[in-house]
């Protein structure tokens, strides 16, 4: 069995004279909602609205072979988490804690820059501020099968935590009761309240909903696939959601000072994930081009996941040309990928040039793996080029916010005429007079 030795990336240059077509063909993306899962999704989320835990037992059974006769056989306890942490290895024990750790103290300064309370007073002594306050309870959604992560899982519960969540519950499918040691022990780590072994958009359904034993949750969050994804849209406004993660995208933007082989199993990095996952790799120098497209062909035979990462690199893969690193950072900018590695032994000289990306790695040592796990910043990020209107996920999702207004009688006196004046103007007589019926000097007769 010989594997085929080149890999068919699409190869680009900015100067080709149909090149905006043949950008808008490497763009081209469509989440095409399917309507027979939207269907089933829809009739799962309304039998479990109405039904509960029956509902979830029965789906359970039917989808994740997991029949059993009560809800509590399907919950996780701390003492699983436990026994879980205990049963792996010391040097996985370690990373688990190590990247913890690291992703925590990220998000501690999150919540210092821009999570905490504030209020100052007006000339008039009137009290203005924001309060912010933790959700009371999340959930969050990991997923089970081939995409089970127990780093996903630390990058929704540890910002949850940070910003003072004092509820977090995950769900996680479990087909045929067969659990994942290492998210289990990632939950121990991460500081899980309360776990159920269920999936699916019944598992969305009980968080958005409650039954009578999974309790209904504010917000959910995590990965999942076509079911799940389409559940937490649909039971949006009844919770808050995340948002809707695409296929994971790495965009390199190189000036040929990197080895190539490291680029091109940086490319593969993202591809491996899925055979929709996107790599493009941008660079002024054709030579520098032609050699990661050889490390690719080279390197691709080694890897576990070679089809998936053949599958994706040439469905939705793309080696670009470009004139000049200029040129490069503002093609970037057009992508806004979700990752964006720049490549480059002047890193600083590029990043000021570049305004949309979920997430900048900058220099030649920074691979986008290891923020996929350890360096502190979250790892769920936007993708599909809304990373030119949003943001990664951070402590800010698991907040919300209040405003606070104590109006000083100084200040009844200065806000109520303007109050009164635009109130009238509306036709609202009972705003005017509430504001009026606070003036000292006598409010003008009601009109
Ligand atoms: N790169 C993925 C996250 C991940 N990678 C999890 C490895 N494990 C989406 O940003
Ligand atoms: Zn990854």
């Amino acid at each position: 069995m010989s594997a085929p030795a080149r890999v068919n990336l699409r190869r680009l240059a900015t100067t080709q004279p149909d090149f905006e077509a043949a950008f808008r063909a490497v763009q081209h993306w469509s989440a095409e909602t399917d309507d027979a899962i939207e269907g089933r999704v829809a009739e799962i989320l309304a039998d479990v609205r109405q039904r509960g835990d029956a509902a979830v037992l029965e789906y359970t059974a039917r989808f994740d072979a997991l029949p059993v006769g009560s809800m509590g056989e399907l919950e996780l306890t701390q003492a699983d988490f436990a026994a879980a942490f205990a049963a792996i290895t010391p040097a996985q024990r370690d990373a688990l804690q190590q990247a913890t750790r690291r992703i925590r103290s990220y998000h501690e300064r999150q919540l210092d820059a821009c999570g905490r309370s504030w209020s100052y007073r007006d000339e008039d002594g009137t009290l203005l501020g924001q309060k912010v306050t933790p959700l009371d309870r999340v959930g969050i959604y990991v997923p089970g099968g081939k995409a089970a992560y127990p780093s996903s899982l630390l990058m929704n519960a540890v910002p949850a935590h940070v910003a003072g969540v004092p509820e977090i519950v995950m769900v996680v499918p479990t087909p045929k009761g067969e659990r994942n040691t290492l998210v289990l022990a990632a939950a121990h780590v991460a500081g899980v309240t309360r776990a159920f072994t269920i999936g699916g958009a019944q598992a969305v359904a009980a968080l958005a909903y409650g039954t009578a034993t999974v309790p209904q949750v504010d917000k959910i969050t995590g990965p999942g696939n076509a079911y799940v994804a389409s559940a937490k849209k649909r039971v949006f406004g009844t919770v808050g959601i995340d948002m809707i993660a695409g296929p994971s995208e790495i965009l390199v933007l190189a000036d040929g000072s990197t080895p190539a082989d490291w680029v091109a199993m940086d490319l593969f990095s993202q591809a491996e994930h899925d055979e929709l996952a996107q790599s493009i790799l941008l660079c002024p120098d054709a030579a520098y081009l032609d050699a990661v497209q050889a490390e690719i062909n080279r390197l691709l035979p080694g890897m576990p996941r070679a089809a998936i990462i053949r599958a994706s690199l040439e469905g939705r893969g793309a080696l670009i040309h470009t004139r000049s690193m200029e040129e490069a950072c503002e093609i970037s900018n057009r992508i806004a990928p979700e990752h964006l590695e720049v490549s480059s032994n002047e890193p600083h000289r590029w990043e000021p040039l570049l305004r949309h990306a979920g997430a900048i790695f900058l220099g030649a040592y920074t691979s986008e793996s290891l923020g996929d796990y350890c360096a502190g910043p979250n790892h769920v990020l936007p993708t599909s080029g809304t990373a030119r209107f949003s943001s990664p996920l951070g402590v800010y999702d698991f907040q919300k916010r209040s405003s606070l207004i104590e109006v000083s009688e100084q200040g009844a006196q200065t806000l109520g005429v303007i109050a009164a004046e635009l109130a009238y103007g509306e036709g609202l007589q009972a705003h005017a007079q509430a504001a009026e019926m606070r003036l000292a000097k006598k409010p003008r007769a009601a009109r």
